[in-house]
């Protein structure tokens, strides 16, 4: 199965930025931008691609033990920009350098399972926090409008600065692609259990 690890924002804060995040759906070009889903934004902490069933359980493990180890930290959704012509994000502001050591930490334990399993992870680059708004080109290269859409919706989001909000665990989440598009489910849940 494909997965991936990822905290989610709170409740109150995905509600806060879905508000910031609607008039850009009104940008001329931004209809063919392909919106991420106000129910599946998260902030990817590593990416694993396809890891056989039976491998769960001691990743598992491995992730409860990493959770040990970290502390609940806040974080606050703030500014945004653009990968490229691809992709269209929030970024982080606040207790940043928490979620960058707990990134770190989940990337070391994944990465000892999926250097031994291959699989179609891409190489690690330096870690950017960020949720995802947006992506644009349906397999090929976007086109000029697309392109705009997501410069504009870059710049209008450079402003923003996000409600607080507790980081309390992380999840194990899998990607299933059916009917055209990847949905997202929780596979397993720890909470950050370092005392402060
Ligand atoms: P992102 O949207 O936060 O950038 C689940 O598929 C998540 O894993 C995606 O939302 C994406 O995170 C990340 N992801 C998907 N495919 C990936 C890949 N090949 N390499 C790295 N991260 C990937």
């Amino acid at each position: 199965m494909r997965l991936f690890v990822a905290v989610d924002p709170t409740p109150a804060a995905v509600q806060e930025l879905a508000v910031t995040a609607a008039p850009l759906h009104a940008l001329p070009g931004a209809e063919r931008l392909r919106w991420t889903e106000q129910e599946s934004w998260h902030l990817t902490l590593a990416f694993l691609g396809e890891v056989p069933a039976d491998r769960v359980p001691e990743l598992g493990a491995a992730l409860a033990q990493t959770a040990l180890g970290y502390r609940a930290h806040r974080l606050r959704l703030a500014g945004g920009g653009r990968f490229g012509d691809r992709v269209l994000w929030v970024g982080l502001a606040g207790q940043t350098w928490a979620l960058r050591a707990l990134a770190r930490a989940v990337l070391q334990v994944t990465t000892e399972l999926t250097a031994e399993l291959g699989g179609d992870r891409e190489p690690e680059l330096e870690y950017h926090p960020h949720l995802t708004l947006a992506r644009a080109g349906r397999g090929g290269h976007p086109g000029r409008e697309e392109r705009a859409a997501l410069r504009t919706a870059a710049e209008e989001l450079a402003e923003f600065q996000g409600v607080d909000w507790p980081v309390t665990g992380f999840q194990l989440m899998r990607s299933d692609f059916t009917a055209g598009r990847y949905r997202y489910s929780v596979v397993d849940r720890w909470t950050l259990g370092a005392a402060d």
